[in-house]
């Protein structure tokens, strides 16, 4: 890996941290980008109480320096990220009720059996989907990389429970996106939305939490990032892999990659063509999500997501109580109902870094000054770029 981070902090505790390695030096970063996408992250329907409370805004105390005149940049170090967690003063001083009954679908049992924790809470306050706001300043410091490379990503949310968004082929991607973002359902459709919306209200009304599958779209990328040779450089692995670690995501596919096993591969694989310049290799469909050998074939990148129901359900669940031995229900701490229209948001954060990554190691170069010219020197899907030597060929080894 040439890009790496660490995240560090609880979700009641008092700030969040991350530290991002490996980013070139010369990048301007945006603050005011980073916590725009903070208060996106934050705004989805069907959110619990916690979101009220916090105002997440990023420091960022190394890594990025400059004053007078200069534009502040990234100086190459390792870029140190401070959240604070508003809610935080409300349990510091508290007498905490113990948790002894874990929750099924959460970390409080896995997490006692690994950590040997008497407390369930530990497991729960460091397993919470609140770590993801550092994951969405790291990600946003990414697309701000990328975006020199004029690569952009994007999302939306396509099914809440069984409410499918049918998105018509032809609305571009950046429509889908503009679309998504005028509501906080975060769904392109407006039917679907609506009725996404109620399906969300009436789970609340039943105390119940629910599902849904959002899809992530990278434009821009250019052919040839990733590598077939070896199973760890497979980009498209690796994006599943990214997206599969935010918390509650269960499944993750590549463009269609479910749908393709129910068609004949000669209606999956996406043709060759010959553009009408006479030299450009281009596709007129995209069910191969972007990847061919784990390798970005140019065309967009389409990383699909299933987040589960949220586990914290308001309706009490049968478990055990592990302080008395005895069948007890769940005790319900406030927690979120649908947590899918903001989950796109993390998504995209993952998709960012793993395609930053997988830049860098295409490029190398430790400024941005190095890495433009290399970019602009990229081999291209351009008959020109691939000259054959078309001659009778033999194994030759040894
Ligand atoms: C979460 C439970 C809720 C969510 C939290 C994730 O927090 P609380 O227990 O404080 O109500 O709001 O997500 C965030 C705080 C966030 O910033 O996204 C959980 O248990 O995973």
């Amino acid at each position: 890996m040439r890009l790496r981070f660490l995240t560090a902090g609880e979700s009641h505790g008092p700030v969040l941290t991350a530290v991002l390695e490996g980013m070139p030096a010369g990048l301007a970063l945006d603050i005011a980008a980073i916590n725009r996408q903070l208060a996106r992250r934050q705004s989805g329907y069907g959110s619990g109480g916690r979101m009220k409370i916090e105002k997440d805004a990023v420091q960022i105390t190394a890594g990025f320096m400059g004053s007078g005149s200069a534009v502040r940049r990234t100086t190459g170090g390792p870029i140190a990220i401070t959240i604070p967690n508003l809610d935080f003063a409300k349990w510091r001083d508290r007498e905490i009720v113990p948790i002894t009954t874990p929750r099924p679908g959460h970390a409080d049992l896995t997490g006692a059996v690994k950590y040997g924790y008497g407390e369930l809470r530990l497991a729960l306050e460091r397993a919470s989907a609140r770590e993801t706001a550092v994951r969405v300043v790291i990600g946003t410091i990414c697309q701000q990389l990328l975006n020199q490379f004029n690569i952009t990503i994007g999302g939306y949310v396509t099914s809440i429970g069984r409410i499918t968004a049918d998105l018509p082929p032809d609305m571009s991607y950046p429509a889908r996106f503009a679309a998504a973002e005028s509501n906080d359902i975060r769904c392109p459709l407006a039917e679907a939305e609506q009725a996404m919306r109620a399906h969300i209200r009436a789970v609340m009304q039943a105390k119940d939490t629910v599902g849904g599958v959002f899809e992530i779209v990278a434009l821009g990328a250019p052919p040839g990032l990733g590598s077939h040779v070896h199973w760890d450089r497979r980009l498209d692995a690796q994006l599943m892999a990214s997206v599969g670690s935010i918390q509650a995501i269960k499944g993750v596919e590549i463009g269609p990659a479910f749908a393709n096993t129910q068609r004949p591969g000669s209606a999956v694989h996406d043709e060759i063509f010959l553009a009408d310049d006479g030299q450009t290799l281009c596709r007129h469909t995209n069910n191969s999500g972007g990847f061919e050998g784990g390798i970005t074939t140019g065309e967009p990148i389409i990383v699909r997501a299933a987040m589960k129901p949220i586990a914290t359900v308001l309706n009490p669940r049968r478990s055990v109580n592990l302080a008395t031995g005895e069948p007890a229900e769940t005790v319900y701490e406030r927690s979120d109902f649908c947590a899918v229209p903001r989950a796109v948001v993390v998504g995209e954060a993952m998709v960012a870094f793993t395609l930053a990554n997988s830049l860098l190691e295409k490029l190398g170069g430790d400024s941005l000054a190095e890495m433009q010219p290399r970019f602009d020197s990229l081999r291209r899907t351009r008959l020109e770029d691939l000259p054959m030597d078309n001659e009778l060929w033999r194994f030759g080894y040894g």
